[in-house]
């Protein structure tokens, strides 16, 4: 089926590219082009061609799939050298998502017209590569080299009416107006006013202010922004080097960055992250959208995170609470929390009062009977849960979904404290709720089809990153996490030091330590959780440092102290926790084991591919694509190592398997079960 149509109207010819869903340049794509403007090139009666695209947008971008094998002829800067030598002026007409290789044939064309809904990018440096034909060297020469520079380093799409891209485009159309027809109707005009000269994107001079670029201050901002993925900074120190070359030249440069990357380990990863976002995408829905009215129940630190989340994506909210004062202060807290998004300008003060404004406190329950969602967030307690899993069904209307945001607690205990089980259901936010994009759709025994359909497209409305989970202790997400923290206690026992097991996971790219981590949320709620639970009798070890810090009332930030010292402004290390921790290790007779930075971070991973086999053979989740996205999602797992499974499979089974058999020849296979890596791992 042919890609590209061509069609003359009035001597100007409409190149229109078609290759649903998104016009991705693919080898057979560049090639149809470059075979349509060449047939072009003999029409001597041709006064210009008009670059279109069929679909929800123009191209928008190279085909990513062709990155895991050799680059496929016509390369890209092909396609883009027969653009920018037409004999005949190239008029791009753009809509939807300009991005990538979209861009960079953009720009190579002589003039371009958009809708103005229309977003541009480059966001290459998110898969772990660089615009490999000459995006970045044209976009300095159209926009200017800082704002070219800032949108390939950055890697964020723009709407092409922002102040600083707005010139790349010589004619903005209503988004609502017909892009083909007003386009041609503009190249029309400019034809009959003879105002179309052909003008090459890389004979165009650079700004002057180039020259005063603060390449020290870009470097900052991307070093703070990039985390683990080396792209960004190997982008900007090759345009530093060479912005002032010619197109030719700074593209050869870029391009050979280009190709260097598109291999490493950092790019696969981060294509592995893409697909499988959009592997767990929601297929299209086939039922009608029906929750309009939330209710939160509980105002404190989660609650009201998730009153936010709502409000953000446009719902009305009432936030439910017992007390007028506890109620107050959650308000309190929304309303800081958006002053600071304010204060950050990530919205402003007109978006900020419309999003106060939607929600609304309440002490009494008979204000929340006509809502068509719940969420509570109430006190993580069984007992707690079931009351008010009761009176909601009592208040509630006919049909409104019922759920928990529980993080560890049996949610059919919960339902069957209702007459309807078959509209509750978790929706598991991880903290903070507004800020982490993942959330866990726990589905119990009787949650219905259709609840879960009004899950999948609500955590869409939020711009959450769903993943929907089985019941069992701590779903997938705490449950693998719970192992990951049993293992670095483990370790601990066997003499690791607190900072050397902090330093090691946030050198391997975790956001923050996991020490540092316990004593942010606070010890004693993880140990609250287990303490409902039966301890392993086989894993006599299991978290018994973190039950002998809140024996000795050490709970983290919150009580001052807990595996560090809080009492000054930056935390430090306490040689009270070291004793506590070497005393138990002593009555528990544990081995102690010589550590590196690099086989503690080895032994983390270890345990959570091993819980995350699990959690995959027991059908708690279903496919191993949603345990690399609850990780990158939901924990700071660094994107451009792709995500537990991402990294298993990078170690392969052979050395999986030799290294989880050695870990059972000491702590036993309870803990260390032998697993079909097989069906999981190539
Ligand atoms: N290549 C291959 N497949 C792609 C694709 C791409 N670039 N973009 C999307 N898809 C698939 C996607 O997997 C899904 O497949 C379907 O299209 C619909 O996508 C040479 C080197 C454009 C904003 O990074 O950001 O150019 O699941 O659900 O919500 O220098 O897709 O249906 O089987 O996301 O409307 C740069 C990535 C590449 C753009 C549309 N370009 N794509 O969002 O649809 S590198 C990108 C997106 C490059 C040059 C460099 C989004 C979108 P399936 P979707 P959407």
């Amino acid at each position: 089926m042919s890609l590209v149509n061509t069609r003359i109207v009035n001597q100007i010819a409409i190149l229109e590219i078609d290759s649903p869903p998104v016009n991705a340049l693919s080898a057979q794509l560049r090639s149809e082009m470059i075979a349509a403007l060449q047939a072009l090139a003999d029409q001597s009666q041709l006064q210009a061609i008009v670059l279109y695209c069929a679909g929800s947008t123009f191209i928008c971008g190279a085909d990513i799939r062709e990155f895991d094998g050799e680059p496929l002829a016509p390369h890209l800067p092909e396609l883009i050298s027969h653009l920018e030598r037409s004999t005949v002026p190239v008029i791009a007409l753009l809509h939807g998502h300009v991005l990538g290789g979209g861009l960079e044939v953009a720009a190579a064309c002589h003039y371009r017209v958009a809708l103005k809904s229309t977003n541009i990018g480059l966001p290459e440096v998110g898969l772990g590569v660089v615009p490999g034909a000459g995006g970045c060297q044209r976009m300095m020469r159209l926009v200017g080299v800082t704002n070219a520079v800032k949108l390939a380093t950055s890697g964020r799409a723009v709407k092409v009416t922002d102040d600083n891209y707005a010139r790349l485009c010589e004619h903005l159309i209503d988004s609502q107006d017909d892009l083909l027809q007003q386009g041609l109707a503009w190249v029309q005009r400019r034809l009959a006013e003879n105002s179309l000269p052909i003008k090459p994107t890389s004979e165009l001079a650079l700004d002057s202010a180039a020259q005063e670029i603060d390449w020290q201050q870009f470097k900052k901002q991307v070093q703070r922004s990039a985390k683990s993925n080396p792209a960004p900074m190997q982008l900007l120190q090759q345009l530093a080097r060479d912005w002032a070359l010619p197109v030719a030249q700074g593209e050869k440069n870029t391009r050979k960055l280009f190709l260097q990357l598109r291999q490493s380990d950092a790019a696969k990863a981060l294509r592995h992250a893409f697909f499988a976002e959009k592997k767990m995408q929601p297929g299209r829905s086939q039922q009608a959208f029906t929750v309009s009215k939330v209710a939160v129940i509980g105002a404190g630190t989660m609650g009201s995170a998730i009153a936010i989340c709502f409000a953000d994506g446009g719902f009305k909210v009432t936030l439910l609470e017992q007390s007028q004062q506890a109620l107050e202060r959650g308000l309190k807290r929304i309303e800081d929390e958006y002053q600071r998004s304010c204060e950050r300008g990530r919205i402003n003060q007109k978006q900020l009062q419309q999003r106060l404004n939607l929600i609304q406190g309440s002490c009494d329950y008979s204000s929340i009977s006509e809502v068509d969602l719940v969420i509570e967030a109430a006190f993580e307690s069984l007992e707690v849960k079931k009351t008010i899993f009761k009176r909601l069904d009592s208040v509630c209307k006919e049909g409104a979904i019922l759920a928990t945001n529980t993080s560890y607690l049996d949610i059919n205990v919960i339902a069957q404290a209702t007459s309807r089980p078959e509209s509750v259901v978790g929706m598991h936010f991880f903290s903070p709720a507004n800020i982490m994009k993942l959330l866990e759709i726990v589905k119990a025994d009787k949650t219905s089809d259709a609840v879960l359909e009004q899950m999948q497209q609500l955590a869409k409305k939020l711009r959450k990153q769903a993943v929907t989970v089985g019941v069992c202790f701590g779903f997938a997400a705490n449950r693998i996490y719970t192992r990951y923290g049993r293992e670095v206690q483990q370790m601990l026992l066997e003499g690791a030091s607190i900072e050397m097991i902090d330093q090691a996971m946030r050198e391997f790219g975790m956001a923050m330590g996991p020490l540092a981590v316990q004593d942010l949320s606070g010890i004693d709620i993880g140990h609250n959780a287990r303490s409902q639970y039966p301890h392993p009798s086989y894993d006599p070890g299991y978290f018994k440092v973190s039950a002998a810090l809140v024996a000795a009332g050490r709970l983290g930030r919150k009580s001052g102290s807990g595996f560090y010292d809080h009492s000054q402004r930056t935390a430090c290390l306490d040689p009270q926790v070291a004793q506590i921790i070497a005393q138990v290790a002593q009555e528990l007779k544990v081995e102690k084991t010589e550590f590196s930075l690099q086989s503690i971070a080895q032994r983390a991973l270890l345990a959570m591919i091993s819980e995350a086999i699990q959690v995959l053979e027991q059908g708690i989740v279903q496919q191993k694509e949603a345990i690399d996205l609850i990780w990158l999602h939901g924990y700071g797992f660094p994107r451009a190592k792709g995500g537990p499974m991402f990294m298993a499979q990078q170690w392969g089974i052979a050395q999986l398997q030799q290294q989880f058999s050695a870990l059972r020849e000491k702590q036993g296979d309870k803990i260390w079960p032998r697993l079909n890596l097989a069906k999981y791992l190539e």
